[in-house]
């Protein structure tokens, strides 16, 4: 396992525990940070043993206030064509390992389009969520604009944005921007318990399902059946579907093999 300077990371159970650690800036993603994820990323995805990654914030305070604001002050136009916060996250929404973001304290920018590019997100009672970004001139640029409509809403994600209002986890479970709302004690049994769900299942089928779902969302209805239909296809050629109806029929738990 790596040594970050920004990171911690630690794997336990097949969980991929990536918490972003710098809490004097209220982990600001600065250029280092998104380096440092980019490298983790890649070690959780070439580990065979892992099958969540969990993204979470140090100090109590932040999940991730959004990209480092010294360093995008001085950053020219051409800077931002590059694949940078946009194509990182894209790398974490097509990962083949699930993704929760557990977010306690500001998620903010591109900290939120961070949590938005997870697979799952859950919010404690100290939680805030928002893109301000147009408050200092520009746009949510790391997904934010696409992602944010598409799992709110385009009315929702166009008040967000507009407005750059910060709301709390309550609301952002009703709108449907997070999937649970917890209080900050429970946090981290609630992470460990929808883990432990997505752990029992056979990880071929994890992966199908999740490529369909995001790969289908964006693309219209009859070709998205196709992938779903196409996906199955791979899903009923591996060992892992003839353990997982045999186990039903003989009433014992599944032991998938991840083949
Ligand atoms: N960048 C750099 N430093 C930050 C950031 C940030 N985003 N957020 C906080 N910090 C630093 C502060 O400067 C401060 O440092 P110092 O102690 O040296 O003065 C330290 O963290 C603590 O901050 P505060 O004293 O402000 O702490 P509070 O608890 O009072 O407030 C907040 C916390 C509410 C999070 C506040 O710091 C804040 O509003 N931060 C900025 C939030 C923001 O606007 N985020 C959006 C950034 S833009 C973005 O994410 C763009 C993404 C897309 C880019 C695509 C590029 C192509």
């Amino acid at each position: 396992m790596k040594a970050f300077e920004s990171l911690n990371v630690e794997i336990k159970e097949g969980i991929y525990w990536l918490t972003l650690n710098r809490p004097e800036a209220r982990n600001a993603l600065d250029a280092k940070m998104l380096e440092e994820i980019d490298t983790a990323l890649v070690e959780a995805e070439a580990d065979e043993d892992v099958r969540v990654i969990i993204i979470q914030g140090a100090g109590g305070k932040s999940f991730a206030a959004g990209a480092d604001i010294k360093q995008l002050n001085t950053r020219k136009p051409l800077e931002a064509l590059i694949p940078g916060m946009q194509g990182l996250y894209q790398k974490l929404e097509n990962s083949k390992k699930v993704t929760i973001a557990a977010v306690n304290g500001y998620a903010l920018g591109g900290g939120c389009e961070l949590a938005l590019a997870c697979d799952i997100r859950i919010a404690t009672n100290k939680a805030k969520l928002g893109l301000p970004e147009l408050n200092l001139g520009i746009i949510p640029g790391a997904g934010g604009t696409q992602r944010l409509a598409r799992i709110v809403g385009k009315g929702r994600a166009l008040d967000m944005i507009l407005t750059g209002k910060i709301i709390d986890g309550e609301e952002a479970e009703r709108i449907g921007l997070v999937t649970y709302f917890v209080s900050e004690d429970e946090l981290t049994s609630k992470v460990e318990s929808i883990a432990g769900d997505i752990l029992k299942k056979g990880p071929v089928a994890i992966q199908l399902a999740k490529f369909a779902v995001h790969k289908g969302y964006d693309i219209d209805e009859g070709t998205a059946m196709w992938i779903e239909k196409l996906s199955q296809a791979v899903a009923f050629g591996t060992e892992d579907k003839d353990e997982g109806t045999k186990a039903f029929i003989e009433k014992r738990k599944a032991e998938f093999k991840n083949r």
